[in-house]
């Protein structure tokens, strides 16, 4: 039995990136699945199982609860390939973490849950998908020429950087409507990761 429980969204890349990192990682984990507005999420916040009161939670072994993916993401990939050796490059792979929380979620995420969450629905005024979609080309543009001629943001192999940048950049045209075919070099890196050995989808659940 694991001694990790990951309480996640399943719809939701925040809470995707740690599923995808830990099939990437082979690393067995309980799953207790909490999507939006359901029943086992009000569970869960009323258990206080969610000390943030937001998704993903991981519930270690000794009782301690860990919250923000990616510092989930920083704490399982400790000591791994996923984190590289140099503390330059470290903190050009927290660049990418910070920006993906900072400035790629609140827009490319945003608009896609807009577009796809019901009760999010009345909240999605053309102005608001209007700039969302400007602001989010401009975003995708930053990391396409952010990547360059790399295969990954970690430059020669992935790194924590490219699983959370990954989460919500994968869905950002069915879901967020954005136009990826803009992003050439984005749709490569999409795929590459895609054919990480140990991938699972955002569908993909333990
Ligand atoms: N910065 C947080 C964001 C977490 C977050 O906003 N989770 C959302 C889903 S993407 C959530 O739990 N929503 C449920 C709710 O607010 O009731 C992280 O990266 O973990």
């Amino acid at each position: 039995m694991s001694d990790l429980t990951l309480y996640s969204m399943p719809s939701s890349g925040n809470s995707y990136k740690v599923r995808l990192l830990l099939a990437l990682m082979g690393r067995d984990y309980a799953h207790v699945a909490c999507e939006a507005t359901s029943d086992a999420l009000a569970r869960a916040k009323a258990a206080g199982h969610l000390p943030l009161g937001k998704l993903p939670a991981l519930h270690l072994g000794d009782g301690t609860i860990l919250t923000e993916s990616n510092a989930i993401l920083w704490y399982l990939a400790a000591g791994t390939d996923w984190v590289p050796d140099t503390p330059l490059e470290q903190a050009q792979m927290l660049a990418s973490m910070f920006f993906e929380q900072n400035r790629h979620e609140p827009v490319i995420a945003v608009r896609s849950a807009l577009r796809s969450y019901p009760h999010r629905a009345a909240q999605a005024t053309p102005e608001r998908m209007a700039a969302l979609l400007e602001d989010g080309h401009g975003i995708l543009g930053l990391m396409e020429s952010g990547l360059g001629e790399a295969d990954w943001f970690g430059g020669t192999r992935p790194d924590l950087g490219d699983i959370a940048l990954y989460g919500y950049t994968h869905t950002a045209q069915d879901r967020g409507g954005f136009e990826m075919d803009r992003f050439p070099g984005l749709q490569a890196w999409i795929a590459r990761i895609a054919a990480l050995p140990g991938y699972a989808g955002l569908d993909d659940l333990p």
